[in-house]
């Protein structure tokens, strides 16, 4: 009896936020996403409410609510260019929308994450994407652009600090910064500083944003690229466990899905290596980012994605974003189905499947009590 009532405290302590000051709201999402957990995955959308393949800035639509009938259970929203305090992100949806959006898609019960391509302030032109001009080393402390980085936290700060609900409640947010960390393509991946620097950096994020700018309405995610092959390679870079609340990596479907099982056994044999890691630590996981762009195989999400993740508890997995025509790219950039999209039947399994969670689902719960 000592014994188990020794295990379920220690298994019940972990039922916290790193965060000893995390508002109510923050709390309580934690403690209720950990239970949820055991009973299924939300499904996210990158930018869902903002716009879709064939419209933009239209109250109340959603290509994934056009296709389901269902809002999705988490909204991704991203930051870039706040921190340069411009008005737009870097795909241009307006902070100020966003901030509506957020607000709307949190007062209907659904979970807010945010990530952030923060552009280096070496990189006019490749923004987050420069890796070559020791960015890491001149933001941090006694570097000569750490004044300058601490001014982005402070609009940063500003932001998280804005999201407000009816009552008056700051918003939690599932904060993702520094998202894949393993790879090689931004100025905080690994060919672009070192583990002790990724390790500081974080660090000093988050104690300026807690003790200095107050802000408690955060959950933390750690977020590495779909490259790593190991446990140690995970975590080679994590910055403790008390600085994380949530671990997750990133991973697109870039083969074919018809013919390839690619997708399924690499996302399956990282999600067995992620739930070893999140069982040790008692942490939530997560896919961050996924998706096949265009989604040119009809049964992608029941045949591909529902099979990737398949028995594994994780919290939500999360697509990216339907820009629709992309100039730059030159081709049809979106990640969720639009109505009529070849994989809009199969979606509509998906969303039927008993543990997948759209926003009616998770209103239920009531996450923030
Ligand atoms: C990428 C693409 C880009 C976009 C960036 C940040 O994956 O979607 O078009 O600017 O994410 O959202």
């Amino acid at each position: 009896m000592r014994y188990l009532l020794l295990l379920a405290a220690i298994l019940g302590a972990n039922t916290e936020p790193t965060d000893k000051s995390a508002t109510a709201q923050t709390a309580a999402l934690y403690k209720n996403l950990k239970k949820l957990a055991t009973k299924g995955y939300m499904f996210g959308h990158q930018d869902d409410l903002a716009y879709g393949v064939n419209w933009r800035y239209e109250a109340g639509r959603s290509d994934v609510k056009e296709v389901a009938g269902d809002y999705p259970a988490v909204y991704g929203w991203e930051l870039g260019g706040l921190e340069a305090a411009q008005e737009k992100n870097i795909d241009g949806v307006p902070f100020k929308k966003m901030r509506q959006y957020i607000k709307e898609g949190y007062e209907r019960g659904g979970v807010i994450t945010i990530s952030w391509h923060a552009r280096s302030p070496y990189g006019a032109e490749k923004g987050a994407w420069d890796t070559t001009h020791g960015t890491v080393a001149s933001i941090l402390p006694g570097g000569n652009n750490h004044q300058l980085y601490k001014g982005w936290l402070n609009e940063l700060a500003k932001f998280f600090l804005s999201l407000k609900g009816n009552k008056g409640e700051m918003i939690p947010v599932l904060f993702r910064p520094y998202h894949e960390l393993t790879g090689n393509w931004f100025w905080w991946c690994r060919n672009a500083c070192t583990t002790e620097q990724f390790k500081v950096l974080w660090r000093f994020t988050q104690y300026y944003l807690r003790e200095e700018k107050k802000v408690h309405n955060l959950l933390y995610v750690y977020n590495t690229a779909g490259d790593f092959k190991t446990k140690d390679e995970f975590l080679e870079r994590y910055p403790g466990d008390d600085a994380v609340d949530v671990i997750s990596f990133d991973s697109y479907q870039y083969d074919d899905a018809a013919k390839s099982d690619w997708f399924v056994k690499n996302t399956n044999r990282q999600l067995q290596l992620m739930g070893e890691i999140a069982a040790e630590k008692n942490k939530l996981m997560a896919i961050g980012e996924t998706g096949y762009e265009q989604i040119p195989f009809a049964g992608w999400w029941t045949e591909t994605l529902a099979k990737a993740i398949g028995g594994h508890k994780i919290s939500y997995v999360l697509v990216w974003r339907n820009h629709g025509y992309n100039e730059w790219m030159k081709k049809m950039h979106y990640y969720a189905p639009y109505k009529d999209q070849v994989s809009a039947a199969d979606f509509v399994k998906f969303y039927q499947q008993e543990n997948t969670l759209f926003e009616k689902d998770v209103a239920k719960e009531r996450l923030y009590e």
